[in-house]
């Protein structure tokens, strides 16, 4: 056991004889410090980022230094449901490959002794990158801690110093509720007064806070004399991010990048609903104050990320390819005592690059291009009709590890089914109601992925079109009703509309990538995006089937289809943990 196995054992000890700690995961007091004998790895992701084995959940401090991109995560290194957590730290050359090293952060300290939660990431003037994490106390106050590499010449950041001026951030000192104050953002610098700005999230009540500081020297933070940003009846609000994006463009910005040709992207996690949402608008550095657009919906309403499993999500910027790069935990469907026995939990969903559309109304997101070295066999498939209620099978490669492209041709929309415009805040609710069985008009189409032989186990990934007064809507789904057998397991259909003139494209592309228990989607290049994690019981490995349907009544037709089997990657096999 190196010096870190030796802290990480003292403050463990410490925990176990006091800790029940308490915040936006469920505790299992019982089982959180079991570590399986052996790990069930029939269902487990093999190219989206994972440890080997036990528990993970927020991204954390994602960085690129000299070269080498760095990821940090919440990890439990005892067992696979939420507890113990420390920033396990893995290294790349194009974050699909990854190796594992020691831990970077794990109490250690009376200011996080007892537990050592999400934070970010700053790149300080000179390339000196900086960490700044949540520390929870004797008094379990949550605190803000900051770190710095111990030896700036090591690419690869092995090792971390907590000065002993922690906290930088007391919660005392400037009245917040001291048990809801956590997940402090990159902080960015702001010319006009020379401070740094970061923002950490919080709750008045049921008002969704992100409370503003500022520092001179980054050791002396003082809060700001209101939030940078709140809204009412969002709850807690965890894992704030907050950066430009290029009003043309795909190129990333920098997190301080202000001015003409700049939007800002506000985004929160919600600890009540377990998703994110985020509104596009201003951020007025002057005035210490972001402003959301007036037609971007600030509430439980607004645009997600992804309108699956996906959470506590975190971007950064890569100076190397010039783009800004997305994070977010893809955390699993099943229950706590399955994800003990299996003995792994959580993975993190592919890395995208984000950019604000050309409609300026939404960002859009696509997986990175590093990710298609893994493409291997691939299957094509072009100009073939789908008639209504016909099927066909894409064949000839392991379609449970795949990378599908396909992009739909729809026809005439005369048959389009009426849009009731109930549903029009609730996506979610109208493909629970309207699933891949159900017969439509123009839809639904799609894939079956992870589906057995006969059709009777798959997830279904797909489409439905609707008339509305004025338009068409494009509904995108992920129904996983029939993904699996077996009991207790979450099977939440998830869903979301599509921003695209369907009148005028008459076409749009849908996007999977499949990995044994994950499906994540990108529909209409990006622009919608839903990620499930499934537990097929009869599609596993090589007996998983890919389908294309249509259940419309409407003929569709795939004007071009590529499926890619992936490779495996490296992936932190070298765990010490
Ligand atoms: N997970 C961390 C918290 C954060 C939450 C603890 C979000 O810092 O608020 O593991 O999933």
């Amino acid at each position: 056991m190196g010096s870190s196995g030796i802290w990480l054992a003292v403050g463990f000890a410490v925990c176990w004889c006091f800790c029940s700690m308490e915040a936006s995961h469920v505790v299992y007091e019982d089982l959180q410090s079991i570590s399986p004998t052996s790990v069930n790895d029939e269902l487990k992701p093999v190219y989206h980022f994972r440890p080997p084995r036990h528990w993970i959940n927020d991204p954390n401090g994602p960085l690129y230094y000299k070269g080498i991109y760095h990821l940090f995560y919440q990890y439990n290194p005892y067992g696979s449901v939420w507890g113990n957590i420390v920033w396990a730290h893995s290294v790349s050359a194009d974050m699909i490959n990854w190796k594992a090293l020691d831990p970077a952060i794990y109490p250690s300290q009376p200011f996080d002794i007892y537990g050592c939660w999400s934070g970010s990431a700053t790149i300080l003037p000179g390339d000196k990158p900086v960490i700044l994490y949540t520390g929870i106390d004797p008094q379990k106050r949550q605190i803000q801690n900051i770190a710095f590499p111990s030896n700036l010449s090591d690419p690869y950041l092995r090792e971390w110093t907590k000065p002993d001026h922690n906290p930088v951030i007391d919660p005392s000192d400037s009245a917040v509720n001291a048990s809801a104050f956590r997940d402090p953002t990159t902080a960015w610098y702001t010319p006009h007064n020379q401070r740094w700005s970061l923002v950490i999230g919080t709750r008045r009540g049921s008002r969704g806070v992100a409370v503003l500081y500022k520092s001179k020297d980054f050791i002396k933070w003082t809060k700001a004399q209101h939030p940078l940003h709140s809204a009412k009846g969002t709850g807690m609000w965890e894992c704030p991010d907050v950066y430009p994006v290029a009003l043309e463009g795909n190129q990333g910005l920098d997190t301080g990048v202000v001015g003409a040709g700049v939007k800002h992207v506000f985004k929160v996690s919600l600890d009540e609903t377990r998703f994110e949402y985020y509104t596009l608008g201003t951020y007025y550095p002057k005035a210490d104050k972001y402003i959301p657009d007036a037609n971007s919906t600030d509430n439980r309403n607004g645009l997600r990320y992804d309108y699956g499993n996906f959470y506590a999500s975190k971007s950064f910027y890569d100076p190397a390819k010039k783009r800004r790069i997305l994070w977010g935990w893809a955390n699993e469907s099943d229950s706590a005592h399955a994800d003990k026995d299996k003995g792994w939990a959580g993975v993190q969903a592919i890395p995208r690059a984000v950019w604000l559309d050309s409609n300026g109304r939404q960002l859009v997101q696509w997986p990175i291009e590093e990710l298609e070295t893994l493409r291997h066999k691939r299957r094509s498939v072009k100009n073939r009709n789908i008639p209504s209620g016909g099927s066909f099978e894409v064949k000839n490669i392991l379609t449970a590890q795949a990378d599908v492209e396909v992009t739909f041709d729809v026809g005439s929309l005369e048959n389009a089914e009426a849009f009731d415009p109930l549903y029009a805040t609730d996506a979610q609710a109208l493909c629970a109601k309207m699933t891949a069985k159900t017969k439509g008009g123009v839809g639904p189409f799609g894939l079956l992925v992870l589906a057995s032989a006969d059709q009777e186990e798959a997830t279904a990934v797909f489409f439905r079109i609707f008339k509305a007064q004025d338009n068409h809507v494009v509904l995108m789904c992920h129904d996983p009703t029939r993904s699996s057998t077996r009991e207790m397991i979450y099977k939440p259909t998830f869903a979301g509309f599509v921003d695209v003139d369907i009148e005028k494209t008459k076409k749009i592309s849908l996007r999977s990538l499949i990995d044994h228990s994950v499906v994540e989607s990108f529909g209409a290049g990006g622009k919608t995006c839903i990620t499930s994690r499934v537990y097929p019981s009869v599609a596993i490995g090589r007996k998983a089937h890919m389908f294309v349907f249509n259940n419309g009544a409407e003929d569709v037709k795939v004007s071009e289809l590529n499926a890619w089997e992936m490779k495996a990657p490296e992936m932190n096999d070298d765990i010490i943990f």
